[in-house]
């Protein structure tokens, strides 16, 4: 990184970035190439596993989710997530006979080389007991064939539960969720290395399992409490791809850079059909922001806004595509949604002005050539020259639009 911090160059006292785009070949030698990411989504039957994938994915509306049918055995869907990450989502259904199935029969093939299981708890569900035993079953598989996955559970529908308990619902499952994750890891941790797994003797051509060794086999677990009515669900799944996402140290590093260029108190960069944000840059003022959940609040507000844009206009809700979103909030602040390169949208918030807001609209437009790497594999073409005058000069020194255009890179 301090490779391309060189090359794009740091604010000069006056407030001036100017990129010199001499040697970025550094950092794009290091972009990588296309991922997947196989992503188990588990959990009982009629836990909500098919809504958050439909409305995250494919611009359900919650309302929607009614009308899901039962999803029979595994449903596998190609998510394009980027231009370079693709996640092969297996949606499996969760009756009984299906759970079974897949920890017997299916169990090498449905546990290898998994990237993330996401397990879905319903709040609701009356027999919580039986949920624990199978989610038991499940981890110890996991933890068999890939225990270098990540775990996500997901303490769903809690907009069932009443606002005042609902922290102490989540803690209290948490804590049980946690203490069985530590038992099936105990199990596995137990059986000798040499002894074959169950599903090994069905086939011969099944992959062998994780050799288990004394180290530690607990694996990566964090828990949300989410509900399809509500933004938790857009928190959940943004740290879910968070860690998937390739490129991901770059992307800071650049939003870094524009934030700092352009004097923004805040950027996020959403990917555009899900609206999960991919990355964010804060300052040190955007810091003192007392509203932590505004980051799903906001892919919750865009979304809608999408869908209402669709609404109203009859374009179909997959095609539709806002350009700009603007909000000035008098003396407080102002900020702009727009969108940014093929596959994702930017939200640049800010302190009020005029002439800070358009300079730093012109600036974000200069800097997407900086952010192409996100669209594809394909290390992007150098453009022959950027200089990208900070907004904070704009505002400062009330440089003309002519000025700053004179510095954006051809693109
Ligand atoms: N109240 C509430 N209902 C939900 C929530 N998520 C899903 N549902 C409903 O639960 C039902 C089953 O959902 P579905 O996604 O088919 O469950 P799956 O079997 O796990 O795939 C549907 O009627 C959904 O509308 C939630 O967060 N809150
Ligand atoms: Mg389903």
């Amino acid at each position: 990184m301090a490779d391309f911090e060189t090359t794009m160059g740091a604010p000069s006292a006056g407030g001036q970035v100017v990129g010199d785009w001499t040697g970025p070949a550094a950092a794009h030698a290091q972009l990588k190439k296309v991922k997947k990411q196989k992503v188990l989504l588990m959990g009982k039957s009629g836990s909500g596993k098919s809504s958050m994938r439909s409305i995250i994915f494919s611009n359900y509306l919650a309302r929607d989710t009614r009308r899901l049918g039962a999803t029979i055995d595994i449903d596998l869907s190609h998510v394009k997530f980027l231009g370079n990450l693709t996640l092969n989502l297996w949606d499996c259904g969760g009756q009984e006979a299906f759970m079974e199935n897949y920890l017997s029969q299916q169990r090498a093939h449905v546990f290898s080389n998994v990237g993330v299981l996401i397990y879905v708890f319903d709040i609701e569900s009356r027999d919580v007991e039986r949920d624990l035993a199978t989610y038991v079953n499940i981890i110890s598989a996991l933890v068999q064939y890939s225990r270098e996955a990540k775990v996500f559970v997901l303490i769903h529908k809690m907009d069932l539960v009443q606002p005042m308990t609902r922290e102490d619902v989540f803690d209290h499952r948490a804590a049980l969720v946690r203490r069985k994750t530590a038992e099936a890891v105990a199990i596995v941790q137990k059986q000798k290395p040499e002894q074959p797994p169950q599903a090994s003797l069905t086939t011969t051509t099944t992959p062998t399992p994780t050799p288990v060794a004394n180290n530690d086999l607990s694996p990566n677990l964090q828990l949300f409490a989410t509900s399809i009515w509500d933004q938790s669900l857009y928190k959940a799944w943004a740290s879910i791809i968070h860690d998937l996402v390739p490129n991901l140290s770059l992307i800071e590093t650049q939003l870094a850079s524009l934030g700092l260029a352009i004097d923004a108190d805040e950027i996020l960069l959403f990917e555009r059909t899900s609206f999960l944000v991919v990355s964010r840059w804060t300052s040190a003022e955007g810091e003192r922001n007392p509203y932590g959940d505004r980051f799903e609040r906001m892919s919750n507000i865009l979304k809608s806004w999408k869908h209402t844009c669709s609404k109203y206009t009859g374009t179909p809700r997959n095609a539709e595509q806002f350009s700009d979103f603007e909000y000035k909030m008098g003396a407080t602040f102002s900020m702009f949604a727009t969108k940014f390169t093929t596959n994702t949208y930017i939200l640049v918030c800010m302190p009020p002005g005029e002439a800070r807001f358009n300079s730093a609209k012109l600036n974000v437009a200069a800097a997407r050539s900086w952010f192409k790497f996100l669209d594809g594999p394909v290390v992007p073409a150098q453009p022959a020259a950027a200089a990208v005058p900070g907004a904070a000069a704009g505002a400062g020194s009330g440089l003309g639009a002519s000025q700053m255009l004179a510095g954006m890179p051809a693109s």
